[in-house]
């Protein structure tokens, strides 16, 4: 049967949580103690690459030894089950989880830990090797930076045109463990909404998206996925 059902969802760093990613709010706005300012804009890496390199090696580091959980399952298991043309996931983190879990065609709005982008030579690659010398370099002799987007930083245009498109065009959208106040990601759910797809959230806490939501799981990704799937199914003929 052609499906026809179409979902789109935005993840935050709240679906991350139970695979013992750090959120970003849950340290208000702090990052190991370190002010965002200084290692996730540019000024900062500018200003001091060598700190901002140990930050995100030790992100890095810590990342690789998370592994997916339900959450990230269970969104990779509806793409099987809907089609993954009819279930697109954008997502605000960059740590691979989602992919880790079997998602395809994932959205990486904020870039990914796993590629570095030269500043010189502007050369992009995957890199999951953990770098000795800090910062590293490019073979043409630049600097490396993380390829994740920083506060101040533009999104990558086609990315994001696309996962505005999937917002426009979805019956349903998912806003899954993200706090809502990050722009311009958040405004993807504004933008389902006014063409009129249903929004659903999966967060313990009100986000800044609650407002939009005719449903929301006052759980975790990882305890509420399997119950959202399943709402997912018995409704998605009404649509
Ligand atoms: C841009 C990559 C313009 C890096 C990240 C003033 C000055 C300068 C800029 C601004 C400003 N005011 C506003 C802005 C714009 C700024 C912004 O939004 N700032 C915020 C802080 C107000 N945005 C930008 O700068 C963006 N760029 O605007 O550029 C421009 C335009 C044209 C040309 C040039 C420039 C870029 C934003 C991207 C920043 N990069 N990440 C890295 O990760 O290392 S953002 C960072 O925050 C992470 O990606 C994180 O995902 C994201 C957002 O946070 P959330 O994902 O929502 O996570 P959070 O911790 O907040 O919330 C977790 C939620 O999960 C909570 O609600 C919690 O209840 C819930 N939860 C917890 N456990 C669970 C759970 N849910 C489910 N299950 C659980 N188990
Ligand atoms: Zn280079």
């Amino acid at each position: 049967m052609k499906n026809n059902f179409k979902v789109a969802c935005l993840t935050g760093a709240g679906i991350s949580a139970e695979s013992g990613i750090a959120t970003f709010r849950g340290m208000g706005g702090m990052w190991e103690n370190h002010s965002i300012e200084e290692v996730a804009t540019p000024y900062g890496y500018k200003k001091n690459p060598l700190l901002v390199w140990q930050f995100y090696e030790a992100r890095r580091r810590q990342a690789l030894t998370c592994k997916p959980n339900k959450g990230h399952l269970g969104l990779a298991r509806l793409q099987n089950i809907l089609g993954e043309e009819n279930v697109t996931i954008a997502t605000q983190n960059v740590d691979g989880l989602h992919q880790r879990a079997g998602a395809k065609n994932v959205l990486e709005l904020h870039g990914s830990l796993w590629r570095v982008r030269c500043i010189k030579c502007e050369k992009e690659s995957e890199s999951f090797e953990f770098f000795d010398e800090l910062p590293p370099k490019c073979n043409c002799g630049g600097m490396l930076r993380p390829a994740v987007v920083w506060f101040g930083e533009e999104l990558p245009q086609a990315i994001f045109q696309e996962a505005y498109n999937k917002a426009e065009s979805c019956n349903l959208y998912l806003v899954i463990g993200t706090s809502g106040v990050v722009e311009p990601a958040a405004s993807l759910a504004r933008v389902a909404a006014n063409y009129g797809a249903a929004v659903w959230e999966i967060n313990p806490e009100q986000s800044a998206l609650t407002y939009l939501c005719q449903k929301s799981w006052r759980k975790k990704a990882g305890d509420a996925i399997e119950e959202v799937i399943e709402e997912i199914l018995s409704v998605q003929n009404k649509f």
